[in-house]
């Protein structure tokens, strides 16, 4: 992370519109490529790419109705319901990720918003995944803002809450929460000094101004998320969104970029949707500013690369995992 830091934040913009970012979706690939790279190399090592491993802690069973996941109880998709882990089980997890070369470990579980008790649990998991020398990452839902305190206090690096698409298509997605309550939570993670990790999901099959209103509402963001991630839909069978058309990988590269120049000292993951991708395209992900990565071969529920695919995709690129 040589230069990181090189222009201060408060020179960053945060006033990107629709149109704005349309308009780099829309520019000639090799010029926005350019304009990305610039951007990557002034704040990034560009040869670098940080390494993150997700568990799910709780899966399954989950009141909301998010059209893509795999973990709504309102769509029959074999993902079977279960408790929250046991503190030990996950922290066993934590260690085989850091043992692998991950530096940030996530935990993701498939609630609404927490329950107060469960919390107790959590900010013990948080409290041993910090004292294996890794980062922490939850996503739990959304927060109230004594839950976000109450992560902050166990230390808590990382809060992952998306806002997976823009304003205008999201009630074609979810209907059980709205934008507002989204940003709501992103908010008290802000408040309570936790780090911000927000991003969305594309080919959901949304228009082109939908994904560029996803990244602009993110590089709107009072403050611009620490993380990215941008994932590409993984399509579940059972799920609304089972048979989606998938994003065009160029489409999908171009998302990237946009993401990299209008959040430039972000790191951005590229999530999701990986295993259905080339080793091709996500070289182009990386030339277009993706710097993050999941790490292992599962996700919460679907398939990741293999540990030994990524090594060697990496090796091949001559990049290093930081
Ligand atoms: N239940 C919590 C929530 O939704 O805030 C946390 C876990 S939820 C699974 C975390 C994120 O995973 C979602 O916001 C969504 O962006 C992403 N996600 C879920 N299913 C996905 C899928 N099939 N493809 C791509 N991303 C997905
Ligand atoms: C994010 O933006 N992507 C991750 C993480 N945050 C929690 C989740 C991807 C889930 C993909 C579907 C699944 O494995 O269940
Ligand atoms: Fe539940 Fe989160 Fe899946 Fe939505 S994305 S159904 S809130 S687990």
């Amino acid at each position: 992370m040589a230069r990181m830091n090189a222009i201060p934040p408060a020179t960053l913009r945060h006033d990107w519109s629709t149109a704005d970012i349309q308009a780099l979706l829309e520019a000639p690939f090799p010029e926005l490529m350019f304009r990305a790279q610039a951007a990557h190399r002034a704040h990034h090592d560009p040869c670098r790419v940080q390494i993150s491993t997700l568990l799910s802690i709780k899966t399954g069973g989950c009141p909301e109705d998010c059209a893509y996941c795999p973990q709504s109880a309102a769509y029959e998709t074999g993902v079977a319901a279960s408790k929250l882990m046991d503190v030990g089980a996950v922290l066993a997890e934590a260690r085989a990720a850091r043992d692998a070369g991950a530096t940030r470990f996530c935990m993701g579980a498939a609630w609404r918003s927490p329950k107060d008790r469960d919390l107790d649990a959590v900010c013990a998991m948080v409290e041993g995944v910090r004292a294996l020398g890794l980062e922490s990452c939850v996503t739990l839902g959304m927060l109230t803002a004594p839950q976000a305190q109450r992560l902050a206090a166990a230390g808590l690096d990382y809060y992952n809450h998306n806002l997976d698409t823009s304003p205008e298509y999201y009630r074609d997605i979810i209907t059980t929460r709205t934008y507002q309550d989204r940003l709501d939570t992103l908010g008290h993670v802000r408040d309570a000094g936790i780090n911000v990790c927000c991003g969305g999901i594309v080919g959901m099959g949304e228009a082109a101004a939908d994904r560029a209103g996803l990244i602009a509402a993110l590089a709107s963001l009072p403050k611009h998320p620490e993380s990215v991630p941008i994932n590409a839909l993984v399509r579940v069978a059972g799920t609304k969104l089972a048979d989606a058309a998938p994003i065009d990988a160029i489409d999908f590269v171009r998302v990237i970029a946009a993401a990299r120049i209008s959040m430039p000292l972000a790191y951005v993951r590229l999530s999701a949707g990986r295993e259905g991708m080339t080793d091709e395209a996500q070289a182009l992900c990386f030339l277009a500013g993706a710097n993050s990565i999941f790490y292992g071969p599962r996700l919460l529920t679907t398939a990741n690369p293999a540990a030994d695919r990524d090594r060697v995709l990496l090796g091949r690129l001559g990049m290093r995992a930081q």
